[in-house]
């Protein structure tokens, strides 16, 4: 007989990428706190914790509706203990405690505000706060040594963490398209990320190129790089070659979190469209210098003609095209759980590369997306559910 679960959800899946985990869900109030541990614990440096806390907020994104009390969750996977304490006391009070202190702690607001600087990961932060610094401005005026990154992080500190818009993304792909047409005609390219997935902002714009022809795409970054830095588009980059050889990276590695492509992270100077002078009569026609005095904290009426936007560029072959495309979607939950279903469910290995059966002992060669989740017995999710 079928196990009694919760009247609202009877069966939701175990696996990120088994559930269809839409943008607009019922529970954010859940999820934002739960977030909160998350990150606290990434920045403890307790992955396992950290991967917890968002498998937690992640299925209940997937719910159908609001959980208004703990017997809702009955049957629902992926809750621990910690979790299911932290929902139970949001349901009751309206807020956790814990999730309130963490809020206040110097050590999380400190956390955030540093990782916010492009180029500073967790380890660069948490040695900074154990050395005083609380504030991105510190890290300028502390005579730390910045590498390139960093120093256009702080540079272009508060651009960068103002969302990119989809407009600003579809203006972003306008610009990259006519680079790859200039230096490799027939090139395609495709947005990836979390607008593939439909969401309305970012932190970044990320483009998957290839050529229907395989092996034309060899050297591709470098030109592009060049064209744009020779119209004055670039304001950062930061080029990597493809390293990929299927012999050395296959199936006796375990999966990298970072793939191999050729690849160029970057930072664009999109030009802002002109304000119509009834709006902004002092923008129109103002020149402004590329150079700005003081990085940190500027005001909005001294905003240049142009914005910082992010930008990741990829290269694939077009044999590892749907690979990358999966890889390079997201949402990195789902990524996450796509992995860990085809090693732990399938003995498969799954990369932005490649799929290898350890049974079969061979190299499996799907061409689509939809081919893969075949492939690893999953039904197939679209981008717009894979918000896990
Ligand atoms: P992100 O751009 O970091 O995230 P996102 O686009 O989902 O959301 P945001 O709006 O914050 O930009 O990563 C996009 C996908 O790319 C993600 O699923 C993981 C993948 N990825 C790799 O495969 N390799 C990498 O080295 C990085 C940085 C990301
Ligand atoms: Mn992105
Ligand atoms: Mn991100
Ligand atoms: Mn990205």
């Amino acid at each position: 007989t079928e196990p009694s679960h919760g009247a609202m959800v009877p069966t939701l899946k175990g696996y990120a990428c088994q559930r269809r985990t839409p943008l607009q869900h019922h529970n954010a109030l859940l999820t934002d706190a739960l977030l909160v541990l998350a990150e606290n614990a990434e920045f403890c440096e307790d992955e396992g914790r950290s991967v917890a806390f968002r498998r937690a907020g992640a299925v209940l994104k997937a719910l159908p509706q609001a959980v208004h009390k703990m017997e809702d969750l009955q049957g629902v996977p992926c809750l621990g203990g910690h979790s299911q304490r932290v929902i139970k006391e949001i349901l009751e009070d309206g807020t956790s405690r814990e999730v309130e202190m963490v809020l206040q702690s110097e050590q999380y607001q400190a956390m955030k505000a540093l990782t916010n600087i492009f180029g500073v990961g967790v380890k660069t932060a948490d040695r900074w706060f154990r050395e005083g610094l609380r504030l991105p401005s510190d890290a300028l005026n502390s005579g730390h040594k910045l590498n390139h990154a960093q120093q256009a992080g702080l540079q272009y500190y508060d651009d960068l963490n103002t969302p990119v818009t989809k407009a600003e993304a579809d203006s972003i792909g306008q610009i990259v398209e006519e680079a790859v047409q200039a230096v490799l005609p027939g090139a395609e390219i495709t947005l990836t990320g979390g607008f593939r997935r439909g969401k309305p902002t970012g932190h970044d714009v990320d483009f998957l190129i290839t050529h229907p022809e395989e092996g034309k795409e060899e050297g591709l970054m470098p030109k592009v790089v060049s064209w744009l830095e020779a119209r004055g588009l670039l304001l950062y980059q930061k080029t990597n070659i493809n390293s990929y050889l299927e012999a050395t990276d296959g199936p006796a590695r375990p999966p990298h979190n970072m793939d191999r492509f050729e690849r160029c992270f970057s930072i664009f100077r999109l030009e802002r469209p002109r304000a119509s002078p009834e709006q902004h009569p002092q923008a129109v026609g103002e020149e402004q210098p590329q150079e700005r005095g003081s990085p940190l904290g500027r005001r909005a009426s001294e905003s240049p003609g142009w914005k910082a936007v992010r930008v990741d560029l990829v290269v694939s072959p077009v044999s590892q095209f749907a690979f990358a495309l999966l890889g390079w979607t997201g949402s990195q939950l789902f990524e996450r759980d796509l992995r860990r279903w085809a090693g732990q469910e399938k003995r498969m290995s799954l990369s932005s590369h490649a799929l290898y059966d350890s049974t079969q002992n061979r190299y499996l060669r799907p061409c689509s997306e939809a081919e893969i989740f075949a492939l690893l017995g999953l039904e197939f999710i679209p981008p717009s559910e894979r918000n896990a």
